[in-house]
């Protein structure tokens, strides 16, 4: 693949304006509009926004920015690199969006109904429901929970462990509430300290159970899990799952997407955003004077008592190290600045540490989430939360948007809960590790599952420190062939700054490496794999390529056949142009084509060449895999949650071994990845590995009018195994004890360990046997 710039790039002035242009807009800019509701309605007169559109745009000019401010009733969330932004329309909105030309999709027809629904829901549950089970026990993830369940929960935590847990309050809220939170630890006093918190904003409900989450899962975990305990021995973790008491339950009661304090501003509308409260940079860019504003600033710095109280418990409580303030929604992974594009100190471990905690994610559901500086990858935001646990405290400081990505938004379905949350437990982990141990260790190109036999293959890490200092040398690889027996240590070369390398030891092929890489700080000792007494495995095999298409010729491919329905969309080998749902760069194999459905152009509307009304084949020519133990690897795109209805469809991609006669399933499509992502399969586990095997690629929007784009690339035949070792008895690639076991267990009989073939197992074998020793 040959990178090309994203279109809308390629013109940064324009970009720079465009910057400024979301700056202004971020929520602050639509408050004029806002106001049109004119003042809150009584608390027993809940908002259901009837009649009103959730739509997203794809912004590419300050023009489309202007356009969506004239229309946009709230603006729900937006990134600046890939271009759409969320917001909230009325009927009139709706058509002014139509005439604008102004490329864009209806997320939600009718908010009225689905907040109408999602209401009803939980009045049938009754305000009580739930048990507070403890520990994650009793269901009480199964649900959204108003805050006196929440609060029941802590409590049942603290009753469940007292060992473990300790309640706090930081301050109270303008109406009077408690703003609660637990301590889990076993440290001693004065060790290091990480909080997690949520809630600012009213709204974000898939953030509020996070926190619940993370604190249930450590007290849960403490005592069993080695990582956990490991973690809770040496630090103190603090969760306040809601900092915004008061908005969190007008939110319940009144109207579901209010994200305010509920500060009555003396003009008839309420509320102050209290993540543009915080003093350090309260005032500067993407924040608002206007109190009619979503994202009002308030009169001055701290003017909130919820805010007041955050900023206080970092002040009482010095010894922490880490924080994250979890919002939603975006799957976003954000750091320090909010307030401007410039770099913080130490840029370089906040990036290594967001893709270390976006990986963590990714490992545990598969879902994807995008790591960088707030400023950029989000918009401006002055007077948050990060800037001020950073700027002021030194302290490592994280904005998580949990899920999703849109389809869904604030409102997002229960069944999400724990899904979402147990992937924001393992960044979770990721970021508390990194701030207490002082460092993290980033494996350049990820761990290899598989190097070649016989051959040291090189190691290279990235290692960052993110607090106290480096320790000269102490940076080292351990390693040892085989799961038992001691790790060799090897330190690890500083080949360019934070680039450090060594090399794994030569495996026979078939043998197993286990490794992982220690980086000592003056405050600790940081891990690649994180997590006591965790490993990395790569296998030693030998591969051999029997075949490989970059789709830079065509080898033979058919791009559609007899029975096709799709009426756009369909199959095509070109470089291709990116929208939100396809890629923009064909995958990382040489050359820049591959096969996707429908060729965009530059800037079109992404539901312009999707796969439309029925289905689309992509047919490989005959691959010859008659190799018994051939493979077969394919990179592939999908996308099918953008746009009208999301996740209706899926890609049936099947393989063939008689020529196209009969299909056999290798796998259906669903996930959305939004990246290129390679599968391999072992031929003989499917079809009779022969000569005339086929791949088929079937896209397709059936019934629906879904957002559907796929492609591949870079599929190939090979075969990896190892050429059998003579007097390995046990088939682990080496001549060993092992061996010498069965051989004599099987003395005076016949069998493989007949080495020579006499017909007896006797003493020529054993010799035989011995010299052929590893
Ligand atoms: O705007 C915000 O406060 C956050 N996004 S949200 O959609 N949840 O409202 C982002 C906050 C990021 N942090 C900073 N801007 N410092
Ligand atoms: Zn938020």
């Amino acid at each position: 693949m040959r990178r090309k710039p994203q279109s809308f790039t390629r013109c940064t002035a324009a970009l720079r304006a465009l910057a400024v242009a979301l700056a202004l807009l971020s929520p602050a800019a639509i408050s004029a509009t806002v106001a049109a509701d004119g003042p809150p309605r009584p608390p027993e007169e809940p908002l259901f926004h009837d009649g009103r559109s959730v739509v997203r745009a794809v912004v590419a000019t300050p023009r489309d920015v202007r356009t969506v401010l004239a229309i946009a009733k709230d603006v729900l969330n937006h990134r600046i690199d890939v271009g759409p932004v969320d917001f909230i329309v009325d009927a009139d909105g709706l058509r002014a969006l139509a005439k604008s030309g102004l490329a864009h999709e209806v997320l939600v027809a009718d908010l009225g109904p689905v907040l109408r629904a999602d209401f009803a829901a939980r009045a049938r549950r009754g305000g009580a429901g739930g048990d507070g089970g403890v520990a994650g026990g009793g269901g009480f993830f199964d649900d959204f929970r108003r805050l006196e369940e929440i609060e029941a929960h802590l409590a049942a935590l603290v009753a469940a462990r007292p060992d473990l847990v300790t309640p706090f309050t930081i301050g109270t809220s303008l109406e009077g509430r408690p703003i609660r939170g637990v301590r889990i630890t076993k440290a001693p006093a004065g060790s290091p300290g990480i909080l997690f918190n949520a809630t600012q904003h009213a709204r974000e409900w898939g953030a509020t159970t996070t926190a619940c989450f993370i604190a249930d899962r450590l007290v849960a975990l403490e005592g069993s899990d080695p990582r956990v305990t490991a973690l809770l021995s040496r630090a103190w973790v603090d969760v306040i799952p809601v900092v915004n008491p008061d908005g969190y339950v007008y939110s319940w009661d009144v109207n579901r997407l209010w994200r305010k304090n509920r500060r009555n501003n003396g003009n008839g509308s309420f509320g102050v955003d209290l993540n543009r409260n915080w003093a350090f940079q309260w005032g500067g860019g993407g924040a608002s004077t206007n109190p009619d504003s979503e994202t009002y600033r308030g009169p001055s710095a701290f003017s909130e008592p919820e805010s007041a109280a955050m900023r206080d418990y970092f002040v009482a409580n010095a010894t922490l190290v880490g924080h994250i303030d979890f919002h939603s929604y975006s799957q976003l992974v954000l750091s320090p600045w909010g307030y401007t594009t410039a770099p913080p100190p130490n840029a370089a471990g906040f990036n290594a540490l967001g893709l270390e905690m976006r990986d963590a994610i990714e490992r545990a559901t598969g879902t994807a989430y995008a790591a960088g500086p707030i400023a950029s990858t989000l918009y401006i935001a002055s007077g948050s939360s990060v800037d001020h646990a950073f700027g002021v405290h030194g302290v490592i400081s994280w904005t998580i948007e949990v899920r999703d990505k849109g389809t869904y938004g604030f409102v997002m379905p229960a069944s999400e809960i724990v899904p979402n949350a147990t992937e924001n437990l393992a960044a979770a982990l990721e970021l508390a590790e990194a701030a207490v141990d002082g460092a993290v260790v980033r494996l350049s190109g990820g761990a290899r599952a598989v190097v070649e036999p016989d051959l040291a293959a090189p190691v290279a890490a990235e290692v960052r420190v993110m607090r106290g200092a480096a320790v000269a040398g102490g940076v080292r690889l351990f390693a040892r062939i085989g799961s038992s027996g001691a790790f060799t240590e090897t330190p690890m070369t500083e080949t360019a700054p934070a680039s450090f390398a060594a090399s794994l030891p030569a495996a026979p092929c078939g043998a197993r490496i286990e490794w992982y890489i220690e980086a000592a700080t003056t405050v600790g000792v940081a891990r690649s794999p994180r997590g006591p007494g965790a490993v990395h495995a790569t296998q030693a095999i030998a591969t051999q390529v029997l075949f490989t298409d970059t789709f830079e010729t065509n080898l033979g491919w058919s791009a559609g056949v007899a029975g096709d329905t799709a009426t756009s969309g369909l199959w095509t080998r070109v470089d291709p142009v990116g929208t939100i749902a396809q890629p923009e760069n064909d995958s990382d194999d040489p050359g820049t084509l591959c096969f996707v459905t429908g060729q965009g152009v530059p800037g079109g509307a992404a539901g312009a060449a999707d796969v439309d009304n029925g289905v689309t084949t992509l047919l490989s020519p005959r691959l010859d895999a008659s190799h018994p133990e051939s493979r077969i690897a394919y990179r592939r795109w999908y996308s099918n949650n953008l746009g009208g209805a999301p996740n209706a469809d899926s890609m049936p991609i099947s393989i063939s071994g008689d020529d196209g006669g009969t299909w056999v399933l290798l796998e259906d499509v669903v996930e959305n990845r939004g990246a290129w992502i390679e599968r391999s399969f072992r031929v003989a586990d499917f079809v009779t590995p022969g000569a005339s095997v086929r791949l088929r690629f079937v896209a397709r929007d059936l019934g629906q009018a879904s957002l559907v784009e796929a492609g591949v690339d870079a599929v190939r035949v090979f075969v990896q195994e190892c050429p059998p070792v003579e007097g390995d008895l046990n088939g682990d690639g080496t001549v060993n004890g092992a061996d010498l076991t069965i051989l004599l267990g099987a003395w005076g009989g016949a069998g493989p360990a007949d080495l020579d073939g006499s017909g007896t197992v006797d003493a020529s074998d054993l010799t035989r046997l011995l010299a052929l020793w590893s």
